[in-house]
């Protein structure tokens, strides 16, 4: 079958942040990212400072506005630190941005042509879910470091990678009842297809509960997951992203390794803080999952989740909130086969996060 909406993969991903120059240093000391390019009042930018980070297939665009006035400012104000667009790779912007609008998305930015001395691209946008954007960007004809405007930057201190390969997921959490309508769009404007449902009686704990669907392009390579609050006795983990956000937006990225228990040492050697499960997961995970590769030992030293489905296993671990607001985390994911997303770890995990709502007293 044709795909009717052809993306290459992902192109960035862009959060707006406070202080950009100091979340940058995070990016680069703990996450192992590479400073690669950069646009601010230097480079003629008046208003905004954009650092770009790239680690192997990864690239984040971290943007900080100057003045109190400016847009990026204002949704630093209402959303915290978060992300601001989940940029996909097209051969032709022009044409994915006019067929998604022909299909009902609504336009952000025309699609237009951006050049410099290192050629052109072509960019469009339309909106998702909240404030949260896709961009559309077409770079074949384009060899500077990242986009017209950006100058090349490396990093001013010797940079560690740390192993992430490539974006796994990016999952959205929606206000309740809207799920249905973000698959349907997905489905409808980008020719998505629906590939898992986890209702509320597969994820929900004793006091909390949320549903799930996942939607991936033709290819595969991209994944959107969808949340939105399920009723159960107490809050919903959902009900307090959307609480603290103060909208919809993106939840948390999965970041894929090779070898997660590598990365996530170094993480954690760096101070990246992670959810922990009891230690007793480990006493029965090998009687559900199976034989597997790695050391048992190491994964419970590290308080990494294992689960398997038909094609193979999975490894997986979420770290806490990265900024002061409970709303955007992080998952290292390492696939040896599987395709699913964890399904086995739902209970633990939830739980888990509830014992931090707890904490915050938000449950
Ligand atoms: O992306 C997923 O579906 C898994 C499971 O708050 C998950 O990572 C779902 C919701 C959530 C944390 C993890
Ligand atoms: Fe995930």
């Amino acid at each position: 079958m044709q795909d009717t909406f052809p993306i290459n993969g992902t192109d960035y991903i862009e959060f707006y942040v406070g202080n950009a120059k100091q979340a940058a240093h995070y990016y680069q000391t703990a996450f192992g990212f590479k400073l690669i390019a950069y646009r601010g009042p230097e480079t003629g930018a008046k208003d905004t400072a954009s650092y770009v980070l790239q680690q192997d297939k990864i690239r984040f665009v971290l943007t900080a506005a100057l003045t109190p006035d400016h847009e990026v400012a204002r949704h630093v104000l209402k959303h915290g630190d978060g992300v601001k667009v989940l940029a996909l790779w097209v051969d032709d912007a022009e044409e994915a941005h006019r067929i998604a609008v022909e299909r009902g998305a609504k336009s952000f930015a025309a699609p237009q042509r951006i050049e410099d001395k290192s050629g052109h691209v072509v960019t469009a946008s339309i909106h998702t879910y909240g404030e949260t954007l896709h961009t559309f960007v077409e770079r074949s004809s384009y060899e500077g470091p990242f986009l017209p405007g950006f100058v090349a930057m490396e990093s001013p201190m010797e940079v560690e990678p740390i192993g992430l390969k490539y974006v796994d997921h990016c999952v959205g959490n929606v206000e309740l009842g809207q799920m249905n309508e973000w698959v349907k769009f997905y489905q409808d404007v980008m020719g998505f297809k629906l590939l898992v449902t986890f209702d509320d009686k597969d994820i929900s704990t004793k006091y909390t509960a949320l549903m799930s669907k996942v939607v991936s392009n033709g290819n595969g390579y991209i994944k959107f997951p969808i949340n939105e609050p399920a009723q159960g006795l107490k809050k919903s983990q959902i009900e307090e992203y959307l609480d603290y956000y103060r909208s919809a937006g993106v939840q948390h990225i999965a970041i894929a390794t090779d070898d997660i228990i590598h990365t996530v040492d170094e993480l954690r050697r760096r101070g990246i803080d992670f959810l922990r499960v009891p230690d007793t997961y480990y006493d029965t995970v090998l009687e559900r999952v199976g034989e597997i590769n790695e050391s048992l030992q190491e994964l419970k030293r590290l308080n990494i989740l294992i689960d398997r489905d038909d094609e193979g296993y999975l490894l997986q671990i979420f770290t806490k909130p990265v900024q002061d607001r409970p709303t955007v985390f992080y998952e290292i994911i390492q696939r040896e086969g599987a395709r699913s997303f964890g399904k086995g770890n739902f209970k633990a995990l939830f739980e888990a996060i509830e014992r931090e709502q707890e904490l915050r007293g938000t449950l």
